[in-house]
């Protein structure tokens, strides 16, 4: 089954944006299989962003993903690395849609509130680099049978 990464940004911890992104995807019908809160290490943060390091705001960008913690997830689903990057919306919040996350509570391109993976082989880099295997559940609804 496909699987993406998302990490919910420093502004959307300190937002307390938390259990509305989470609400958004479990309602879309995607299943949670990973999930920490956690400080991240610079050498972390430049490895995530790596494709980003000539940039001119790699600097600025790796500063802010470590002044304060992240929320780091990983979410399965059938295309859920394209529809989680539709449910988080457009890389700047002032473009991005109503109805997305950034393009409800986002401000500022540098404060865009979640991270998405943007394609499928990424999310498996990705994946890789925030969580060990042991850190992720795979698992399914039993509970539908027994509620309905
Ligand atoms: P992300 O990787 O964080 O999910 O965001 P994205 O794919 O929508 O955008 P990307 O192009 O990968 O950029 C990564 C993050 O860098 C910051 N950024 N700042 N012009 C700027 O100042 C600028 N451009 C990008 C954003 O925080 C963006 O999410
Ligand atoms: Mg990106």
């Amino acid at each position: 089954m496909e699987r993406t990464f998302l990490m919910i940004k420093p502004d959307g911890v300190q937002r307390n944006l938390v259990g509305e992104v989470i609400k958004r995807l479990e309602n879309k019908g995607f299943t949670l299989v990973g999930l920490k809160l956690m400080a991240v290490s610079q050498e972390l943060a430049e490895k995530h962003y790596d494709v980003h390091k000539e940039r001119p705001f790699f600097g600025s960008l790796v500063e802010f993903i470590v002044s304060s913690p992240v929320v780091a997830m990983v979410w399965e689903g059938e295309g859920v690395v394209a529809s989680a990057r539709k449910i988080i919306g457009a890389t700047d919040p002032l473009s991005a849609e109503p109805g997305t996350i950034r393009g409800d509570y986002g401000v500022n391109i540098g404060r865009n509130l979640i991270h998405g993976s943007d394609a499928i082989e990424t999310a498996q880099r990705e994946i890789s680099l925030w969580f060990k295997e042991e850190e992720l559940c795979s698992w399914q609804n039993t509970m539908k049978p027994w509620l309905s």
